[in-house]
C-alpha cells in the first residue's frame, strides 16, 4: 500500500519528463536509412503511406467479417486493417461475458435446436440493414451454416441481440442477404434434408429430402426478426448456394443458385463414386429466382399455410402462383451478385472460366411472355439460356464472387484456382485488368460494395491459405485478407493482414460515420433485452434478499470496489449475483470472475448483468474485478463464503491485520493534502485553457469532477471518527478519501495531455 501510495504520486508529479531522450534517436534516422535497412522500395512506402494510421487517427471505413468456425464477427478499421473488435454471436466469448450472464446466455439458447444446446457456429455471411438499398448503420446480420441460424447484431452497441433457428432446414448458406428496406432477410439451405425430425433415407432423396430458401421477416422498429411472419420457399433438393436480393429495376425479386442439381447423392462405402463426382455432371446448374413481393402478398392474404408454426409455400403453390422460376447457369457456381441498379445479375461458375452476366429486362420478358424451355422434374419452369443472358466474359479459372465498383459497368471477380482479381466490364463484355494475388482467393469486398451506390476505393480479398506470408505459428495458419487499392485503372496490392479466428468468408464494410455507437448504457440496462433490468441497483442501495434456497445479490461496481465485499450464503443456495456499473465514465468497464464457478461478466458503464449459479460446495470463494480499471484495480475485490449446512457462527471478532494510531491518520492527512495541491494545479491548468471545446476533456471533468465529491465524504467520515478518538477508522477513512484524489488526479491528467497534444489554447480570465 504504501510502496503504491509513493509510486502513483511520484507519477502525478513528475508527469511530462522524459520524452526528449527518446524521439531525437529517430529524429535522427533518415526516411534513405529505414528503406535501406529494411530493404524497402518506393512502392512500399507509397503503399504503407496509403495505410497507415498515426496513433489517434480513425479510419475511413469499418469492415465487418465473418469469423467462421469462431462462430463470431471481426470488425476491422479500412484502410489501416487494424481488428477492433470480435462480437461474439453464436459462441460463448468471455472478454464479453456472452454465454456467461444469465442475459446473454438467454439470447443463445434462441438458437437452440431441438432443444439442444449449440455452442459453434459457421458464420459466412454478414450483411448490414438498408434504407432504399443504401447501408443504414443500424443492424448487422449474418448466418450460420453449420446449424441453419440468422444473428441479430444492433450497431447501436455491437451486441447480439437475436438468433433465429430456421424451422425447415438443417443447414444453411445462402445467408444473410437484405432486401433494399430490410423486409426480409434471405437465407436458403445448401445441404437437402428431409423437413422435420424424422428419419428419411437417402434412397428417397428425389421424392422427400429437400431445399429451400427462408425469407425472414425483420422489424426495424423493433429491431428483431418476427419468425411468425416470416416464410419459406420449398425448393428441389439442388444444393441452394448464395443468394442475393434485387435492388431497384428487380426490387421485388430474389435470386438463389445452386450446384449438384444432379441430385447426386455419394456413399463410396456402398462403393458410389463421391458427391464431387456426382455433382459435377451436368455442364449447368440452376439459377433460382423468387418473387418475395407477390409471396409476402399471399402470405398476409392469408393464402398460404403453416406447417410447424411456419409459413410454407410449397412448390406446387410457387409454380401455380408464378413465384419460382429457374435459369440454366455455369457448372457449380458460387456466387450471384446483382448490379447496384439492379439490372444485371452476374453468377460465375467454379468449374467455368467464365462469368455470366444476365439482363433482368430479359428475366422479366421471358417471364411475362411465359415462353419457358421446358420444366424440371418438379414442374418449375425453366428460362432458357439465351433467353436470360446478357454475355460471357472469360475472367480466369475457377470465378467465385463478384464486387460491384462505384464507375459504372466495372466489377471485381475473385478467381480462385488462379489465385487472382479480374477487374472487367460487364456491359462491355471486357477484361480490364488482372492483379494476382496470395493464394486462393474465396470472396472479395469493395467499400460498400452490396449497396445500391458503391464507393470502390479499397478491395479486399479473402485468402484462404497464408502459406509463406506470415511467421509460421504452427501447422494451423491464419487467413490472409489482402488490401487493394482499386482508385486507379490499376489495381494496387497495399497489405496483408493475418486474420487468426476461424476462416472468414466475407466482408462487409461501411462509411464510419455511419455508425453512431454508444459510449455507456441508461443506468440499469439489460443490453440484451435492451429494457431497463429489474435487477437495476443504484449507490447504497446494494442488498442481499433471500427468497427460500435462492439469494439475490443486488450488487454494484464503480472504481474501485465491488458492493458487497462480502457474500454469506449456506451450501445448497442457488446464488444469483446482479451487477449494475454505476460509472458514467467512458470506457470504464469492470469485469467479474469467481473461483471455480466458470464465470466472467463484463460490465461496461450503465449495464446490469446477472449470473446465477449453484453454490453446492461450502467454501470460500475470491472474486475479483478482471478488467485494469484503475490504480487500485487489483483491490477490487471480494469473497463468497459459502457456509456448510447447518453452521453455527462463533463470537469470532474480526482481527485487524494493521492497527492504526493518531500519528498514522496525520500521516495520511498530510499525503492528502499534497495530493490535492497537485490536483488544485491540474485544475488550475485545465481552466486556464479553453478545455470547454474539448468534448473528450469536458467528460473526463465530469468523471474527476464527480471522484472529488466521493473524497469530500470521505474526508467528512475521516474526519468525523478523528474526533471521536477512533484513529483506526480514520486513518482507513483517511485512505479511502485518498483513493478518491488519486482517480481525481488520473483523470486530471489525462485531460491535462489530452489539451497539451490538441493544442489548447490559453484563455484569460
Ligand atoms: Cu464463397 Cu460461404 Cu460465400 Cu466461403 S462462401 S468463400
Ligand atoms: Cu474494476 Cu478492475
Amino acid at each position: 500500500m504504501k510502496m503504491i501510495k509513493k509510486s502513483v504520486l511520484a507519477l502525478l508529479m513528475g508527469v511530462g519528463l522524459g520524452l526528449g531522450a527518446a524521439s531525437s534517436a529517430v529524429a535522427q534516422q533518415s526516411l534513405e536509412d529505414v528503406m535501406k535497412a529494411r530493404g524497402l522500395t518506393q512502392k512500399d512506402l507509397l503503399a504503407a503511406a496509403k495505410t497507415y494510421t498515426p496513433t489517434g487517427g480513425r479510419d475511413e471505413y469499418l469492415a465487418f467479417s465473418s469469423g467462421g468456425q469462431s462462430g463470431h464477427v471481426i470488425v476491422y478499421g479500412v484502410p489501416s486493417m487494424r481488428i477492433l473488435k470480435y462480437i461474439a454471436v453464436f459462441t460463448p466469448e468471455p472478454w464479453q461475458g456472452y454465454g456467461f450472464d444469465d442475459e446473454s446466455k438467454a439470447v443463445l439458447a434462441q438458437g437452440n435446436i431441438d432443444g439442444k444446446q449449440i455452442l459453434m457456429g459457421d458464420t459466412h455471411h454478414p450483411a448490414f440493414s438498408e434504407t432504399e438499398g443504401e447501408y443504414n448503420g443500424k443492424y448487422l446480420f449474418i448466418n450460420d451454416k453449420a446449424n441453419p441460424r440468422i444473428a441479430v447484431i444492433d450497431l447501436h452497441d455491437f451486441e447480439t441481440k437475436q438468433i433465429v433457428a430456421n424451422p425447415f432446414f438443417k443447414s444453411a448458406h445462402g445467408g444473410a442477404f437484405v432486401t433494399p428496406n430490410t423486409e426480409y432477410i434471405m437465407d436458403a439451405a445448401q445441404y437437402a434434408a428431409p423437413y422435420g425430425d424424422g428419419f428419411v433415407p437417402v434412397e428417397e432423396f428425389n421424392a422427400k429430402y429437400r431445399g429451400g430458401l427462408t425469407y425472414w421477416k425483420f422489424d426495424m422498429k423493433a429491431g428483431k426478426i418476427k419468425p411468425e411472419d416470416s416464410f419459406t420457399f420449398e425448393m428441389p433438393p439442388y444444393s441452394q448456394d448464395l443468394s442475393d436480393a434485387g435492388k431497384k429495376a428487380s426490387a421485388g425479386w430474389g435470386f438463389t443458385n445452386s450446384f449438384c442439381s444432379e441430385r447426386y447423392v455419394g456413399g463410396i462405402e456402398r462403393g458410389r463414386p463421391p458427391f464431387e463426382a456426382g455433382c459435377s455432371q451436368k455442364d449447368t446448374d440452376f439459377l433460382h429466382v423468387t418473387n418475395w413481393k407477390k409471396a409476402a402478398e399471399l402470405v398476409a392474404a392469408g393464402k398460404v399455410k403453416k406447417v410447424n408454426g411456419s409459413y410454407l409455400i410449397t412448390m406446387d403453390q410457387a409454380v401455380k402462383e408464378g413465384l419460382l422460376y429457374l435459369i440454366p447457369e455455369p457448372k457449380s457456381p458460387h456466387g450471384v451478385d446483382v448490379s447496384p441498379d439492379g439490372t444485371h445479375i452476374i453468377v460465375s461458375g467454379k468449374l467455368d472460366s467464365h462469368a455470366w452476366v444476365y439482363s433482368w429486362e430479359k428475366i422479366q420478358k421471358a417471364i411475362n411472355d411465359k415462353k419457358f424451355e421446358g420444366k424440371d422434374p418438379y414442374g418449375i419452369p425453366i428460362i432458357a439460356m439465351k433467353d436470360a443472358l446478357h454475355t460471357q466474359v472469360q475472367v480466369g479459372l475457377g470465378p467465385l464472387h463478384t464486387q460491384y465498383d462505384a464507375k459504372e459497368c466495372v466489377v471485381y471477380t475473385s478467381i480462385y484456382v488462379d489465385s487472382m482479381v479480374t477487374k472487367w466490364n460487364y456491359c462491355e463484355g471486357k477484361v480490364l485488368d488482372q492483379l494476382h494475388i496470395h493464394y486462393n482467393i474465396g470472396h472479395l469486398v469493395a467499400m460498400e460494395g452490396d449497396s445500391v451506390s458503391p464507393d470502390g476505393k479499397y478491395l479486399v480479398s479473402l485468402n484462404k491459405l497464408a502459406i509463406d506470408r506470415f511467421n509460421p505459428v504452427g501447422p494451423l495458419h491464419p487467413q490472409n485478407h489482402q488490401l487493394i487499392d482499386i482508385s486507379g485503372d490499376k489495381m494496387q496490392l497495399l497489405y496483408d493482414m493475418p486474420l487468426p479466428l476461424g476462416e472468414p468468408h466475407y466482408v462487409v464494410a461501411i462509411k464510419a460515420d455511419k455508425l453512431k455507437p454508444v459510449i455507456r448504457y441508461k443506468s440499469g440496462w439489460d443490453s440484451r433485452a435492451d429494457k431497463r433490468s429489474p435487477w437495476k441497483t443504484r449507490a447504497g442501495r446494494e442488498k442481499v434478499v433471500r427468497e427460500g434456497n435462492t439469494v439475490h445479490v443486488y450488487g454494484t461496481l464503480i472504481r474501485s470496489h465491488i458492493t458487497p465485499e462480502i457474500i454469506e450464503v449456506e451450501e445448497g443456495d442457488t446464488v444469483s449475483i446482479h451487477l449494475t456499473n454505476l460509472e458514467r465514465a467512458q470506457d470504464e468497464t469492470h469485469g467479474f470472475a469467481m473461483f471455480g464457478q466458470n464465470v466472467n461478466l463484463s460490465v461496461e458503464p450503465g449495464k446490469t448483468v446477472s449470473y446465477t449459479f449453484k453454490a453446492d460446495k461450502a467454501g470460500v470463494y475470491p472474486y475479483y474485478c478482471t478488467e485494469f480499471c484503475s490504480a487500485l484495480h487489483l483491490e477490487m475485490q471480494g469473497y463468497l463464503l459459502v457456509k456448510p449446512k447447518g453452521y453455527k457462527a462463533t463470537d469470532v471478532v474480526m482481527e485487524e491485520g494493521q492497527k492504526y494510531t493518531e500519528a498514522d491518520y496525520k500521516k495520511q492527512v498530510k499525503t492528502n493534502i499534497d495530493t490535492q495541491a497537485v490536483i488544485d494545479s491540474v485544475v488550475k491548468f485545465i481552466t486556464s485553457h479553453n478545455y470547454k471545446d474539448f468534448p473528450t476533456v469536458v467528460a473526463l471533468v465530469e468523471d474527476a469532477t464527480e471522484q472529488l465529491g466521493f473524497a469530500e465524504e470521505w474526508k467528512k467520515k475521516a474526519e468525523a471518527s478523528a474526533a471521536k478518538g477512533d484513529f483506526q477508522n480514520a486513518t482507513l477513512q483517511a485512505g479511502q478519501w485518498w483513493q478518491y484524489q488519486v482517480k481525481t488526479a488520473d483523470l486530471g491528467l489525462r485531460a491535462k495531455t489530452y489539451l497539451e497534444e490538441n493544442g489548447a489554447k490559453k484563455v484569460s480570465k
